[in-house]
């Protein structure tokens, strides 16, 4: 379904012509797309995510690239409209210019009619040098406004309205493309248009009224109508002549609602909102529901919760970047997998993330239809940023057209002013030696964003940055857990033990994270196997937070015995990454009302990199993935240790009371064990429920347990080791598999003699097991099953567990 549809419309996409102005370069390219992956696919450049070649390529940014296209026209009484247009344009036609851009995240529009003709029209798009803007900017501020040079080799990226992580970012490549990515396209000139829909929704007794306005832009002298309708019903509603810029608004009675739900709440039933108006039809999805943000002071603070249809929701999810680091390399359909795969492990929110792009309006449909509640920020990262005039300025027009764009989603939860700016403050030498002006110039600039967004849309939910302990609060959201939400980064960028996550209480943790390599099929696809090796130039290439590998090598020796090999490295890096995740989202659900949201740093990745993300580049499920279906799970149980007892906490999401059976075992790494409890406890709905306490188990024994709810009558095993892992005398559990070829996939049956830790299992094509990351015991056979991507043949699968990975 398009979002914005005109009948007479004449797209521009398709084939252009591309040249530096320079005769040096000459190619053709698809666009929407972006130059470097022209570039690319011409055959003129190598892969930018092979190796090392980023360096080779980064040239690229510096030039002038003009895109051009012959168009035949039949008629000139036209209007030009682009969107994402990456970043400076000068846009002419047929040699007059129309229109200079600078603002990638706005969509433009201007008419043409007095330059077009009918016949032959050359279109020309001339993209400036990225680097050249950027650094003039800068040169014409009234004082320096700092960048963070750490994570943007190509400098004063916070001058340009573009993704900010296009400049370098401490997971991303810095090739700061330039291209363009939205509509293209020219509509007829008409009078009067459809500029932007408003709609809101009231929840009563006698069901939910849907309000939308139509804010039109023109004159209409005659007689026009515009025709609204919704779940059946339609309203037409003419247009009053001669009056410039009139508003129409239908009001539509949904008397027997059927009401929008986060995942596993219920359901995502939408409706289709049809506005027309002559050739333009505009088309949203409507899901009913209402949404509130609840923070208020109380007893730890301040309280950080969303309430979903009055009922309060734990959020639990990951934060988004964008797709990909160049726009051509998108592909939609391995968009919705990621997003699926979100969901699939019991997702309920992600956070657009405030570095990268406001994304499409289909990514937000599916957003919609998944039950994924979407955190949106705005985009401003890790840097400071202007508030000239001019800027502030350009900003709230930005801030208009990707509210009125976004903001009737039934996923859009929460409108935030940027990422991290209030600790940037502190992050800058000229900023902390003028703390004053810093802020005063980041208040100017965060309170143009406010308005602009409330008078777009008066019902959005705005909180002025992540994180922040609460408006008009500047204090450290990365270290101080009763207010608001939080960053936490003490256990990554501090090098904290993962047990330190249990000493925070976060009201809402909106980002935390732990790093791991890529799986070993992303790893050949960017290095030859000579290069198999951590400290090899490409690795340390692609891996962008300075001390990241050191950093997951120092961990291993601090929890495991070191791997025998680089596949095992691979393996163990993302098994210890699971692990901190763990450790923090079981302790923090265990808080459960004080905390009420844990949003993992970060889901995806935009190349193929060591990143903290849970999903690999292209989709494949790291061991964390897995591991946060079984941690997201809406009943999940943790344990701690409190001293020399254990204690077992569960929690439920669910909106009925269960019941449920609790075994708890010691087992020593010979597989000998013995039961240390065994109960059956009611846990009521929405709760979290301290629900066994054991004395701590003997040094040679991890503890193994499983629960069973009444709501799913299936076993769910876990275990926990109270000491590193390194100190247990793990045995060779010489699993033995049994794979056969079923419908759809391979079933493989596992079964070992000795206890097997993170049993992992990786395939050589892409596809997803069932499960993977588990503990295999002796006396409990396990079946997985794969599903691969595509049909395949010979597909090779290969086990690893703990003592396989570290003990040869
Ligand atoms: C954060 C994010 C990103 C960054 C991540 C990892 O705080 O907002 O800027 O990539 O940490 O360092």
């Amino acid at each position: 379904m398009k979002f914005s549809e005109h009948a007479n419309s004449i797209e521009l996409q398709g084939i252009w012509a591309v040249s530096d102005g320079e005769g040096e370069h000459e190619f053709s390219m698809l666009l929407p797309g972006d130059v470097v992956s022209g570039l690319h696919e011409a055959g003129l450049i190598e892969d930018p995510y092979w190796g090392r070649n980023e360096y080779d390529v980064r040239w690229i940014c510096q030039k002038d690239w003009i895109l051009s296209r012959e168009i035949t026209l039949d008629r000139t009484e036209l209007v030009l409209v682009l969107s994402e247009i990456d970043t400076v344009a000068t846009i002419s036609l047929n040699g007059h210019v129309l229109l200079t851009t600078q603002n990638a995240h706005r969509t433009y529009r201007t008419d043409v009619s007095q330059v077009a003709t009918v016949g032959a029209n050359k279109l020309e798009i001339r993209l400036h040098s990225i680097t050249s803007e950027a650094d003039e900017r800068q040169k014409a501020q009234p004082f320096f406004i700092p960048y963070h040079r750490e994570n943007s080799p190509i400098p004063n990226g916070n001058m340009l309205r573009k993704p900010q992580c296009d400049f370098g970012w401490d997971w991303n490549i810095a090739l700061a493309p330039v291209g363009v990515y939205g509509t293209m396209r020219f509509e007829p000139k008409s009078d009067i248009r459809i500029a932007r829909l408003a709609i809101e929704q009231n929840h009563g007794e006698g069901g939910v009224q849907v309000t939308v306005k139509a804010h039109l832009d023109g004159l209409s002298a005659s007689d026009e109508t515009v025709n609204f309708s919704l779940s059946g019903q339609s309203i037409s509603l003419d247009v009053p002549a001669n009056v410039p810029d009139p508003m129409l608004c239908a009001t539509f009675d949904i008397v027997h609602p059927e009401l929008w739900w986060p995942a596993g709440q219920g359901d995502q039933p939408l409706y289709d909102l049809v506005v027309s108006l002559g050739a333009q039809t505009e088309h949203r999805c409507i899901g009913l529901r209402t949404i509130e943000l609840v923070s208020e002071p109380d007893s730890a603070g301040r309280s950080f919760y969303f309430k979903v249809n009055g009922r309060a929701i734990f959020c639990k999810g990951a934060n988004w970047i964008p797709a990909d680091a160049l726009f051509g390399k998108i592909d939609r359909q391995r968009v919705e997998e990621q997003l699926k795969s979100a969901r699939d492990a019991n997702m309920n929110m992600i956070r657009i993330w405030g570095g990268g792009r406001y994304e499409p309006n289909w990514l937000h449909d599916l957003c919609d239809r998944l039950g994924l509640l979407v955190w949106q920020d705005f985009m401003f990262a890790c840097n400071l940023y202007p508030s000239t005039p001019e800027f502030t300025e350009e900003v709230e027009r930005e801030v208009k057209d990707v509210v009125a764009r976004l903001h009737h989603h039934a996923s859009t939860t929460l409108w935030v002013g940027d990422n991290e700016l209030v600790g940037a403050l502190n992050w800058f030498q000229e900023s902390r030696q003028d703390r004053d002006r810093y802020l005063v110039n980041y208040d100017r600039l965060n309170r143009a964003i406010e308005q602009a967004l409330k008078q777009t849309d008066p019902n959005a939910i705005w909180w002025p940055s992540s994180p922040t302990p609460g408006p008009m609060n500047f204090g450290d959201a990365w270290h101080a857990d009763g207010s608001g939400d939080m960053h936490f980064w003490s256990v990554w960028h501090e090098g904290k033990d993962f047990e330190h996550y249990r000493d925070v209480s976060p009201r809402f943790c909106s980002e935390f994270g732990f790093q791991s390599y890529p799986s070993m099929n992303v790893i050949r696809t960017f290095a030859d196997p000579e290069d198999f090796n951590i400290s090899a130039p490409v690795f340390e290439s692609h891996q962008k937070n300075a001390g990241g590998n050191a950093r997951i090598a120092e961990t291993m020796f601090r929890y495991f015995r070191f791997p025998n090999d680089f596949e095992s490295f691979v393996y163990l890096s993302q098994i210890q990454q699971g692990l901190a995740i763990k450790t923090a989202v079981s302790h923090w659900r265990s808080l459960k009302p004080l905390c009420m949201g844990v949003l993992i740093w970060q889901l995806n990745d935009t190349w193929p990199v060591c990143s903290w993300s849970s999903l690999d580049y292209g989709g494949g499920w790291k061991m964390l993935h897995h591991m946060a279906e079984k941690f997201y799970a809406p009943v999940h149980v943790s344990v701690r240790p409190d001293g020399e007892d254990l204690i077992f906490t569960a929690v439920s999401d669910l909106a009925s009371e269960i019941g449920l059976v609790l075994e708890v075992f010691a087992l020593r790494m010979d597989g000998h064990s013995r039961l240390i409890a065994n109960e059956m406890i009611d846990l009521s709905s929405d709760a979290a429920k301290e629900v066994v306490r054991t004395s701590l188990v003997a040094e040679d024994e991890i503890v193994v347990y499983r629960w069973k709810g009444s709501h799913d009558d299936t076993w769910v095993s876990d275990h926990f080791a109270p000491n590193p892992y390194k100190t247990y005398a793990l045995q060779p559990a010489n699993i033995l598999t049994d794979i056969v070829e079923v419908e759809g996939g391979l079933r493989i049956r596992l079964s070992c003699e000795k206890p097997a830790l993170f049993v992992a299992l990786e395939s050589n094509i892409a596809g997803r097991f069932s499960d993977n990351a588990f503990i295999l015991l002796p006396e409990e056979p396990r079946e997985i099953h794969f599903k691969p991507l595509e049909p395949v043949s010979n597909v090779i699968i290969s086990v690893r567990d703990l003592h396989s990975a570290t003990c040869a």
